[in-house]
């Protein structure tokens, strides 16, 4: 590159301070880490190793500061509890930035700022933002480390709460390092809490800045995160690598990065099946991911709960990997009745954030157990009572989470870390909806799938800030996540599909647990009961692939196991096995129901919704909503 780069391009290059993937050789890393010190002036720099030694190091220094509280020990052991201020809660999206060269190339959901313009801005904010503080350097690999389908970058940033839960969510150490000196492309990611101590000042327990910047430089593959010490925000392989940059690496490298569980599924005859399932936030990924099925003979178990990447394999099918090595769980309504493998998995060495914590020494939230302790310090770490519970004072913040390593889940599946991934036999596309979208719904091929998941909407969780509750778009679960033109995402689905085999393509699916009765309360019963609806959804893979009904199936011969309606196929009559659940009268065909008003009316939304991205929406998925019209009448 010449010093005398156009406009253009000076907004794509990585600037002066900048350098990470763009550079090639050993030395890269250790000077993109100088210049980034240069910048922030930190007190001192750590490298990171990633070792035992190092985390319990840090976790005493983080006791020491009054970052983290350690549990009881006898009754949580290696476990703590940390405080956020309580501004930082979530995941902060009207201040997560895509930084296209072309603002097209972000889209309409995303907020695009010029790269040029924000480069300017970030070293404003970041001038000296480290000062009084330790700068880590965490190399770390999103995936097996060197798998084929692995990614790593390097995180810099002054938290050490950051460092030790980097250290649970990815794969942090000095294998990755020499990966990257022997030449791997890493991702850059710049992190500070933007709280600088002068000489003297005391530090907070969770120090953070009211200005927060989220910034993905999606062409240049650079992540800069200012102001949060919250895990979206904070810990950057997550969603900003993972997801947003991931998205534009997919995009261009012909793979898929996806806000997606998966599972692997056995029935009782020992038919082997992966799923793949994305659902916003808060929607129930985690919960499926660790589903105990109600159903008897099969077997749930889990390979991620959040993100995967999916690649077509050499043998054709397409495969997926969890890049992740940890869970950063929703705490609330986590207990033994809904999902006891969680509670099995944060029985030891977890951190828990913003939930409550008990008399002695131990965690509590909302749903933990069907009844409060009668006395708690909750998550600001004020005194409550049940009495206070009734009066609406949640002693844990409804996005309270645990951050807990992968491996202590007591379903775990041996082949959760092959690099080479599991082949997926179903991709399911889900969101919480009180009305129209029935329990569950098979798409007619894979273009009316991708159609599904680009249509999706949600009810607000409060996994992020907003009006918990409103109805929004969530294309692919993923409308926070998608560091392209979400536009773009459904034509590259389109491609990806097309260039999968037939046979062995993934059968597409919908799913929802969130309807609700008249009253107001759910039809469904939800968690362990899920597992009759992925028995409906692996027996439908079946016969698409004409493998024939399974002996578990609720229906078996040539009788009907699917009934389509305009918005898919339905499971027929009996076809769900619904045995021995205690539904309400009438339940379960409010469950499937189809109501052709509400669904058409539903169209004309989606057509505003495909006209903010005018002619970028492919024409195929134009046409599904045509089909889409035509079978409502
Ligand atoms: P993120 O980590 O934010 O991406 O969330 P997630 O999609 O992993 O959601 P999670 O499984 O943590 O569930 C979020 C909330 O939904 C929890 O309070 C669960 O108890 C609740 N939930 C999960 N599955 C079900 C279900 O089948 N039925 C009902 N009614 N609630 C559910
Ligand atoms: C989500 O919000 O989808 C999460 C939590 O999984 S966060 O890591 O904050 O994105
Ligand atoms: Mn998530």
């Amino acid at each position: 590159r010449t010093r005398q780069a156009t406009t253009a391009e000076a907004d794509l290059a990585p600037s002066a301070f900048t350098a990470g993937a763009r550079l090639e050789g050993a030395r890269r890393a250790s000077e993109w880490v100088r210049e980034v010190a240069a910048l922030t002036q930190p007190d001192r720099i750590v490298w990171c190793d990633g070792s035992a030694a190092e985390k319990q190091e840090l976790l005493d220094l983080l006791v020491e500061a009054g970052t983290l509280l350690p549990l009881d020990p006898e009754r949580r052991p290696g476990s703590y509890l940390a405080r956020s201020a309580p501004s930082d809660v979530a995941r902060v999206e009207s201040r997560t930035f895509i930084c296209s060269k072309d603002e097209a190339d972000a889209g309409p959901t995303n907020n695009w700022r010029k790269p040029g313009a924000m480069r300017a801005e970030l070293r404003e904010v970041f001038a000296g933002s480290m000062r009084g503080r330790t700068m880590y350097v965490v190399p770390f690999s999103m995936g097996p480390v060197g798998g084929p389908i692995s990614q790593v970058g390097i995180e810099v940033t002054d938290s050490p709460y950051v460092v030790v839960s980097m250290g649970v969510m990815t794969r942090v150490g000095r294998e990755v390092m020499d990966l990257i000196d022997a030449g791997a492309p890493f991702v850059p990611a710049v992190h500070s809490v933007g709280a600088p101590l002068a000489p003297g000042q005391d530090d907070v327990a969770w120090p953070c800045n009211d200005t927060k910047y989220v910034v993905h430089f999606p062409e240049s593959r650079e992540i800069w995160s200012y102001g949060s010490g919250y895990g979206g925000n904070a810990l950057l392989g997550k969603k900003c690598f993972a997801l947003r940059i991931a998205s534009a690496m997919a995009r261009d490298e012909g793979w898929l990065a996806e806000h997606m569980l998966v599972i692997r599924v056995t029935s009782p005859e020992g038919r082997r099946y992966h799923l793949a399932a994305a659902f916003p936030s808060a929607c129930g990924k985690t919960n499926l991911a660790m589903l105990r099925p109600t159903l008897p003979g099969w077997t749930v178990e889990t390979i991620g709960d959040d993100i995967a990447w999916l690649r077509q394999g050499p043998d054709g099918t397409l495969r997926a990997i969890n890049p992740e090595a940890g869970f950063f769980g929703v705490a609330p309504g986590t207990g033994v009745d809904t999902n006891p493998n969680a509670v099995a998995t944060f029985d030891r060495d977890t951190i828990f954030t913003n939930v409550a914590l008990t008399d002695d020494g131990d965690v509590w939230w909302e749903g933990l157990t069907p009844e409060p302790p009668t006395h708690l310090v909750d998550w600001q770490g004020q005194d409550w009572t049940p009495a206070d519970g009734a009066d609406g004072r949640k002693a844990a913040h409804p996005n309270s989470r645990f951050t807990v390593a992968a491996s202590q889940c007591p379903t775990i599946a041996d082949t959760w870390d092959d690099p080479a991934g599991v082949p997926i036999d179903a991709i399911v596309f889900g969101g919480r909806r009180a009305s129209n979208v029935p329990l569950v719904a098979q798409a007619y091929g894979w273009e009316h799938g991708v159609f599904m998941g680009a249509t999706i909407s949600s009810e607000q969780t409060a996994a992020a800030e907003g009006t918990v509750g409103e109805l929004r778009r969530d294309p692919f679960a993923m409308l926070p996540f998608c560091g392209i033109n979400m536009a773009d995402h459904w034509a590259h689905w389109l491609r990806v599909g097309a260039a999968l085999d037939a046979a062995k393509r993934p059968e597409i699916f919908q799913v929802n647990w969130f309807r609700k009765g008249p009253d107001g309360s759910f039809l469904w019963p939800g968690f362990g009961e899920n597992a009759r609806v992925v028995a409906w959804i692996v027996d439908q893979v079946d016969r698409a692939r004409g493998a024939g009904p399974s002996a578990s199936s609720a229906t078996t011969g040539s009788a009907a196991t699917a009934t389509a309606t305009p918005v898919g196929r339905v499971p027929a009559p009996g076809a769900l096995d619904v045995g021995g659940l205690d539904l309400p009268d009438g339940a379960l065909d409010a469950l499937l129901d189809v109501p052709v008003a509400s669904w058409r009316a539903e169209a004309d939304l989606t057509q505003e919704f495909f006209d903010r991205f005018g002619d970028r929406v492919p024409a195929a998925l134009r046409a599904e909503l045509d089909a889409l019209r035509e079978r409502l009448g």
